[in-house]
């Protein structure tokens, strides 16, 4: 299967520890003074850096494998090896690292600047001076460095958006996240066009901007593994609104509510959690419907499940500036703090 960038996994390696020195003072005359041989370096450690700048982990497709460097060797004269710098692999905030080979969670980046060691370096080994006894007045060896530590992790990426669309494959939520915002997610006339999430920012004047998420199509069964959905529902989990894109005019006036009931019955299947979101629907396509369409009665029974609903089309720009609003009113309703960094799950 094609992998998709929020999740991968790679090697990292600590660098080696400097081996300690051999060696001996010299001095005229003295054909060999004492031990004088310097400690080998220590290896540099692998450590992850969370980045406000990176927004996936793709960046990771054609490196697998991250080796810090290694210490350098002790020299003569006490002289110590040079410790190997850390080598720094940033990610994007919102990436969880997982230890691949035990499944435990070894981190979970959410701040810029935040960091996470994965591999230390190996210690440098000691030079001859160290092993000088009454015993040994010349010893002519000395510690190798030690290796460094090794490790696979996989990392999970999930995105620290405000409010995920979120809606059966086709029903346009790539056309309104396009139209909400300056993203330039993928727009096709199939089902699947989007593979992973995209994202958008939704501005407003006298308002916090708000990312938006585009979470591929769910279908019945998205919590078992079809289709793709439920690779992106964790996406959802830190969302502090879920718009909930319906296609209107495939609503089957005699079970208006079908699309929206298959959506929940996903979201409970993979985290009941998610249906305690503040949500809002967007009752999409609304240019296409026909003029028999008995639109007020299949409004009404959206409206009576007690959220948000406002008819719209995506493509048109027909009553995307209520949605807008009704984004910001409804988060704001819920008592979320609009400046504060996405809640924790
Ligand atoms: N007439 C009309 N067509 C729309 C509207 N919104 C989306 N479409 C069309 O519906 C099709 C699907 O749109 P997308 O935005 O790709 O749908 P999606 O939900 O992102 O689909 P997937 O990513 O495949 O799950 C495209 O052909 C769009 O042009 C709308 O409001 N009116
Ligand atoms: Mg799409």
């Amino acid at each position: 299967m094609k992998s998709f960038p929020d999740e991968v996994e790679i090697t990292v390696q600590g660098g080696a520890g400097g081996a300690g020195c051999v060696s001996f003072q010299r001095a005229a005359f003295k054909p060999r003074g004492r031990p004088d041989g310097g400690d080998g370096g220590s290896g540099g450690e692998v450590v992850l850096e969370a980045s406000q700048t990176l927004r996936t982990l793709s960046h990771f497709r054609r490196r697998r494998l991250f080796q810090a460097p290694n210490g350098k060797p002790g020299q003569s004269a006490d002289r110590h090896g040079r410790s190997g710098p850390p080598l720094i692999i940033s990610v994007p905030l919102g990436t969880r690292v997982y230890d691949r080979d035990t499944g435990e969670l070894l981190g979970d980046l959410l701040n810029p600047g935040e960091r996470l060691v994965l591999a230390h370096g190996g210690r440098g080994g000691k030079g001859n001076a160290h092993f000088t006894s009454s015993r040994m007045r010349s010893p002519r060896f000395a510690q190798p460095g030690e290796p460094g530590g090794e490790r696979r992790v996989r990392l999970e990426l999930h995105i620290l958006a405000d409010v995920g669309l979120i809606g059966q494959p086709n029903a346009g939520k790539s056309t309104l996240l396009r139209a909400l915002t300056a993203s330039k997610a993928r727009v096709g006339a199939f089902p699947f066009t989007t593979l992973s999430p995209q994202l958008g920012v939704l501005f407003q004047e006298d308002e916090e901007p708000l990312i938006l998420a585009e979470v591929p199509g769910l279908i019945p069964g998205a919590h078992r593994g079809k289709g793709l959905g439920h690779r992106f529902l964790r996406h959802l989990k830190r969302t502090r609104l879920l718009v909930h894109v319906i296609d209107l005019s495939q609503v089957n006036p005699g079970d208006p509510l079908a699309p929206l009931k298959e959506l929940e019955a996903e979201m409970t299947a993979f985290d009941s959690n998610l249906l305690d979101k503040p949500r809002v629907i967007a009752l999409n396509k609304i240019d296409l419907l026909a003029p028999d369409f008995p639109r007020q009665q299949v409004l009404k029974a959206y409206e009576d499940t007690g959220r948000r609903v406002l008819a719209v089309s995506a493509q048109t720009g027909l009553d995307l500036d209520a949605l807008r609003q009704a984004i910001w009113e409804e988060l704001r309703r819920c008592g979320h703090d609009l400046d504060s960094a996405a809640i924790p799950e």
